[in-house]
């Protein structure tokens, strides 16, 4: 038989200790409170003495084999190994977050719209997964994202172009540069027509181009005029058919322009968007121009205003190659065909 006498606090902590040390078959024997000893014990809370009993063979299976010690020195050892790799594991995730912050940041500095930022982010995510991603990485990829979202076109032999976009875009300005361009460098034949009916005085701004130019000019107020004036123009080259600026807002307007296309079959339907419009109007004009089928983009107003983020929102949503920009009000000269290379260091000027 062990007899232990403990002088504690409360019997809480009589039980922990005689558990702990004698196990769990020990028995108290007695209890009772004393006075601790000398003259400042006096004042001091009173303490309780426990003398708890165990049977001495019950007290040997308590005391830890070797084993079970060094089992347990394990399981510390891999408790607190677990808990550095946690903070490790934490601090690395904390790391790839600031450096994804501070590029999604940059980004937004270099004119990139929060929301194709945000999607750019999630795409280099999603293709290095498991992958440390450092800032020389996100540059990386996000070049090799613009060089693929980027598309240009260059005209080809295509005939007939048709223009269309919001009023005011630079639409008319636009064909009287291409028209000059392609009478006065390449020595085409071209012919202009004009759709746009709808605002008065907009036939005489094409009108006097042709003049200028001496190019057939045509002018269709209805379907019924579309095969006579495209049969006056057997002999050009290529066609520039302009058209009313649309609010894309009036859906009927759409569905009209939209009727007059289908019926005049052109090779190219040009969006014409001013790199001047706020980015949520680019796109929302994108969408609601799809209707038209457009397949290429023009940018003008590019001498205006700082545009990088214009020119990235409107041929990020548009999914449709650029086919030139214009830079300018001068006609011909303010004219550039869109080149790739140019719209990427344009973001590299940016940043
Ligand atoms: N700064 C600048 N102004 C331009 C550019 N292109 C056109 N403009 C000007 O924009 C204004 C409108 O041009 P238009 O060609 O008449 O525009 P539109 O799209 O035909 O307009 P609607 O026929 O009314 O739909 C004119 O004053 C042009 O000189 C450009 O690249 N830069
Ligand atoms: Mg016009």
């Amino acid at each position: 038989m062990i007899i232990k006498r403990y002088i504690v606090d409360n019997m809480s902590e009589a039980m922990t200790r005689i558990r702990y040390e004698l196990g769990n078959d020990a028995v108290i024997v007695s209890q009772r409170k004393i006075r601790q000893k000398g003259f400042t014990g006096l004042f001091k809370p009173k303490k309780i003495e426990v003398t708890a009993a165990v049977d001495e063979k019950a007290q040997k299976d308590i005391t830890p084999k070797k084993d079970d010690l060094e089992k347990e020195i394990q399981e510390i050892k891999n408790l607190i190994s677990n808990m550095t790799q946690n903070t490790t594991q934490k601090s690395k995730t904390k790391t790839g977050e600031t450096t994804r912050n501070k590029f999604k940041a940059h980004l937004i500095s270099s004119g990139v719209p929060e929301e194709i930022a945000q999607e750019i982010i999630d795409t280099i995510k999603e293709k290095n997964i498991g992958k440390k991603i450092n800032s020389k990485i996100y540059e990386k990829e996000f070049k090799s994202i613009l060089d693929e979202i980027i598309k240009t076109n260059e005209f080809d032999n295509s005939r007939i172009h048709l223009f269309v976009g919001p009023t005011g875009v630079g639409k008319t300005t636009t064909i009287a540069k291409l028209a000059s361009l392609n009478t006065l460098y390449k020595n085409k034949k071209v012919g202009l027509i004009t759709v746009d009916t709808y605002r008065i005085g907009a036939v005489e701004q094409l009108k006097t181009y042709a003049e200028i130019l001496g190019v057939p000019f045509g002018v269709i107020f209805s379907n019924n005029d579309i095969k006579k004036v495209l049969d006056d123009m057997t002999n050009c080259d290529i066609i520039l058919v302009d058209t009313t600026g649309r609010n894309s807002k009036n859906a009927m307007q759409l569905q009209e322009t939209k009727r007059l296309i289908q019926e005049i079959n052109p090779d190219y339907i040009h969006l014409v968007i001013s790199m001047t419009t706020k980015e949520s109007d680019i796109k929302r004009i994108i969408n609601d121009y799809r209707i038209l089928n457009y397949n290429s983009l023009i940018l003008t107003k590019i001498d205006e205003t700082n545009t990088f983020g214009s020119m990235l929102t409107a041929i990020y949503y548009s999914n449709v190659p650029v086919a030139y920009m214009t830079v300018g009000q001068n006609v011909p000269d303010d004219i550039e065909i869109a080149k790739k290379d140019k719209i990427i260091n344009m973001v590299v000027e940016a940043e």
